[in-house]
């Protein structure tokens, strides 16, 4: 293991420092030893300064001079940023939109009677977001409902002149500025392609037209793709209420066959787990000698199964490997997004399977399993017994499982949160108004080992709540909360007086989870409810969202359409943007004028905080609340 960097430089938790160990002892090779090895990066890339868009180049370009200052078309730095990161946008929407459409051709499979795999497990959010989109329920069964439903936000994705479903839902001052700019989201995948288009050499050479229609794509991911991924699941898998789980690496079991799930459609891991719970597939793991079958999370389809099911999660981004590490791991199975390469290899070093389910997401080396709608339960099946087969051969010697569980509660979907606040926004907005609750952040995102692996995401929210300001976590920043304690209602014990009150009598933790990644939908949403019912603009309320650690194409897209949706927003990390000081000035100041909204960059987690309180007392003042 790289010798710089201490392993307590590298994660504070226990879990993670005993895997790093074990395998700097066993030689495998981590995500900390290839970044070392890539350490110092190309300091072109690093500025978003080079171009490779077509074979006049590879260009790079030298904002500075005397030579290079222009790209062989004649493309200068700010031209070259702008159409990087307008790209990066891109890739990371249509990441959320297209893992939506999955969902989506699940509901039209179901609504068309072509699975009988899966079904409605919500019939009244099926009916109710029918009714909130036009669609006439009445006299449609289910299935006819399910259909329609389908339908109309397959719409949604197409190229045509309307704008998605789901952008009703934000305020009509929003609406109207989104107008104003060119930036209300049409077709999802229009969008994306038209990105595409306007990047390519010689069409848009407008750096500020390309970032504006960046937040357009943005925003078709986060109040289309995204939301549409987001509702879709909930209708199909169940919409999350409060439930019990636990956290890290100790929720494998030595006595039974260890499952990880990992990627980020519940399409394959709600199968598995439904696998896990037949009687004849149990009594099979009984036979190979396990107490059972143990389900566990990585990432985000670990948390949507933690938010319905109450499935443990066993780690996020930066734990992948280092769960394959234990040596009591049977099997990784798959979808897509943000499962590193190096999974294969280390799950190679042990006895784990590693097994991949999508045919857009093939890994060489793993085994390929085609999980589809039709055939999807029996896969299930076959994937599981695999793994209890493989159990046999799991080798005693190498098998450490570090660390007890942490407690955790999940399942804050804003049905709960809503629900708990007796079915009306009305009890929040007073809080926030007599500052008991002063502001609301979403902390989101990845990990990324250029970075103290959780610490930006733990300091920054033990920091927001004890300054009485409410936290919503989604994605990797979720395991992160959990490990801390942040998760359980014991943890406003932690935070500021008024914030402590209102959780205290909720019996609500200071830090709720409300999701995956495509669930931070459900903050945009939010906020949209909270902006219409006080008849103000999201711009208004005092609320931010940070992705402290983030790494991911995904992370920009949501930052992105956080601040075109007026959402104040935090990273921890800049994008490849500091070539070009027009850019970097847009993202950091200029963005505020058009959305309201802007961002900060800020690795520290106290001064994100300071930088976040700031925003929040400015906008309290401007409503005339008490800062
Ligand atoms: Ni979608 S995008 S590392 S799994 S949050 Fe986790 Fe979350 Fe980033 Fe990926
Ligand atoms: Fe170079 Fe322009 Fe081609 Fe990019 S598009 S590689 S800057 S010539």
């Amino acid at each position: 293991m790289a010798k710089e960097r201490e392993i307590s430089d590298l994660s504070p938790w226990e879990d993670a420092q005993k895997m790093i160990a074990k395998a700097g002892r066993e030689g495998v090779n981590l995500v900390w030893d290839r970044l070392k090895d890539q350490t110092p990066h190309c300091t072109f890339c690093e500025q978003g300064l080079t171009c490779s868009k077509c074979v006049m180049g590879p260009c790079r370009i030298n904002p500075k001079g005397p030579k290079k200052m222009l790209g062989v078309c004649g493309a200068d730095a700010d031209l070259t940023v702008a159409r990087n990161f307008g790209r990066f946008v891109a890739a990371g929407a249509a990441a959320h939109s297209d893992h939506g459409r999955d969902l989506l051709e699940t509901l039209a499979a179901i609504g068309e009677g072509k699975t009988t795999d899966y079904g409605i497990r919500d019939e009244a959010k099926l009916e109710r977001i029918c009714k909130e989109l036009g669609i006439d329920v009445e006299g449609l069964s289910v299935q006819e409902r399910a259909k329609a439903l389908a339908n109309l936000f397959f719409e949604d994705y197409g190229c045509r002149s309307h704008n998605v479903a789901f952008s009703s839902r934000a305020p009509q001052k929003r609406k109207d500025l989104w107008e104003r700019f060119g930036c209300t989201p049409r077709g999802i995948d229009r969008d994306c392609v038209e990105m595409l288009h306007r990047t390519h050499m010689g069409v848009d050479c407008d750096p500020v037209s390309i970032c504006l229609h960046a937040g357009r794509v943005a925003l078709g991911d986060g109040w289309g793709g995204s939301m549409i991924a987001t509702e879709v699941s909930d209708i199909i898998f169940g919409t999350p209420k409060p439930v019990k789980s636990t956290v890290n690496l100790g929720v494998l079991r030595e006595d039974q066959v260890n499952i990880l799930v990992h990627g980020h459609s519940p399409i394959v891991s709600e199968m598995i787990l439904a696998a896990t719970r037949e009687p004849a597939i149990l009594a099979k793991a009984k036979e190979a000698g396990a107490t059972g079958i143990n389900i566990a999370g990585l990432c985000c389809t670990g948390n949507e199964l933690l938010m319905r099911q109450g499935v443990p999660m066993a780690g996020n981004h930066l734990m992948t490997e280092l769960a394959i590490v234990t040596g009591a791991v049977e099997m990784v199975i798959v979808d897509y997004q943000c499962i590193m390469p190096s999974l294969v290899n280390v799950a190679g070093c042990y006895h784990t399977k590693f097994v991949s389910t999508s045919d857009k997401a093939k890994f060489p080396g793993g085994i390929h399993m085609e999980f589809n709608y039709n055939n999807a339960r029996e896969k299930a099946r076959e994937a599981v017994l695999m793994a209890i087969e493989a159990y046999s051969l799991r080798d005693p010697d190498k098998v450490e499982i570090p660390s007890k569980p942490m407690s955790i509660t999940s399942g804050f979907s804003n049905e709960a949160i809503l629900g708990a606040l007796g079915g009306t926004p009305e009890p929040l907005i007073q809080a926030l108004q007599a500052g008991k609750v002063r502001g609301v952040v979403g902390i989101v995102g990845c990990n990324n080992p250029k970075l103290k692996h959780d610490h930006v995401h733990v300091n920054l929210a033990q920091e927001l709540i004890k300054r009485d300001i409410l936290v919503l976590a989604t994605g990797c920043a979720t395991v992160a909360m959990g490990k801390a304690g942040l998760l359980e209602p014991e943890a406003s014990s932690r935070a500021g007086a008024g914030l402590a009150e209102i959780c205290q009598a909720l019996g609500i933790p200071p830090v709720l989870h409300v999701g995956s990644c495509v669930d931070n939908s459900r903050i945009l949403h939010i906020c949209a409810v909270l902006a219409n019912y006080a008849g103000l603009d999201i711009s208004d309320l005092p609320v931010a969202a940070s992705a402290p650690e983030w790494y991911s194409e995904k992370a920009a897209a949501i930052g992105l359409y956080a601040v075109a949706s007026g959402i104040y927003t935090h990273l921890g990390l800049p994008p490849h943007i500091l070539g070009s000081s027009m850019i970097t000035t847009l993202a950091l100041k200029g963005l505020d004028d058009v959305f309201g909204a802007c961002f900060a960059v800020e690795p520290g987690p106290l001064q994100a905080a300071e930088l976040i309180d700031e925003r929040i007392k400015a906008k309290r003042v401007a409503l005339g609340w008490p800062a």
